[in-house]
């Protein structure tokens, strides 16, 4: 790994979060493509953040600080992912459902959309069933991207998909899901238009839909 790809990992595991921006910087001016400083340094640094918190060496306040390093990483980053926008191809109302917490997937998705083209209604997190139907009905969301990182809140996209139809738009937009613990065969059960595992197939497949 290359040095600075290296610090970026260690600083976010480290929860480091005023130097994880000054590597991103430095990787940035050295010519590292920022998919590469994202995936390599950043997201892998997570994940990893994640297994240490399973074998129990990380207990919630480290996973917290390591997740604000992150954050603070991908604010540096997020004006290179973002490029300039052009008319939007959709217009997105994207949240993580109720009862869950975590953004930065998200977030990642939202600004990779953002980059191609898509316009977002950040509806943020803890999302419920509810706030989802009135970006629909209200602020004329024809997608609706839903992430859940927990076993626990998984079933509030089904109850969501449920919403959609009763208020009577759920033909009107499309469905997609992501997050750890959700598969492409879960999106299948619950109704969902499509799964994507990971930002940029977020992004092909948004395409996809809209088309
Ligand atoms: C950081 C973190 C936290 C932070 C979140 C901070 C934040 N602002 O987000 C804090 C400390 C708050 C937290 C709290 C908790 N957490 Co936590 N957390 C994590 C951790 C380490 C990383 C998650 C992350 O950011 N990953 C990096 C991003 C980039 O990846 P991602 O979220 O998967 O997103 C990508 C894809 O999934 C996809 N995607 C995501 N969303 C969407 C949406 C759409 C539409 C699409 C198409 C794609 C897509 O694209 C993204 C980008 O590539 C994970 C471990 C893990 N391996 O996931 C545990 C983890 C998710 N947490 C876990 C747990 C248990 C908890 C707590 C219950 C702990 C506790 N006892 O309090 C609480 C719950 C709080 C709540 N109500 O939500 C467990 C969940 C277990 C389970 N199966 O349910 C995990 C898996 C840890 C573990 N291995 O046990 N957590």
């Amino acid at each position: 790994m290359e040095p600075v790809l290296q610090a970026i990992y260690d600083s976010i595991l480290n929860g480091q979060n005023k130097v994880t921006p000054e590597k991103v910087t430095q990787a940035l001016a050295e010519g590292i493509e920022p998919g590469v400083i994202l995936n390599e340094g950043m997201v892998v640094a997570m994940a990893e953040v994640g297994r240490l918190f399973e074998e129990g060496e990380y207990y919630v306040p480290e996973m917290l600080i390591a997740a604000r390093a992150m954050q603070s990483g991908l604010a540096v980053l997020k004006p290179r992912l973002v490029q300039a926008n052009f008319k939007p191809i959709a217009r997105v109302a994207a949240g993580t459902v109720k009862g869950d917490l975590h953004d930065i997937g998200k977030n990642l998705v939202c600004m990779m959309l953002e980059g191609a083209s898509f316009e977002i209604i950040d509806l943020g997190t803890d999302v419920s069933p509810d706030k989802f139907v009135a970006a629909v009905k209200e602020k004329g969301a024809n997608m609706v991207c839903m992430s859940a990182l927990l076993t626990t809140t998984m079933p509030n996209m089904k109850v969501t998909v449920e919403a959609l139809k009763a208020a009577g738009v759920r033909d009107q937009v499309k469905v997609m899901i992501g997050g750890a613990p959700v598969t492409e065969g879960y999106a299948r059960e619950i109704g969902a238009d499509g799964y994507a595992s990971d930002a940029s197939r977020a992004v092909a497949l948004a395409k996809s839909l809209v088309v």
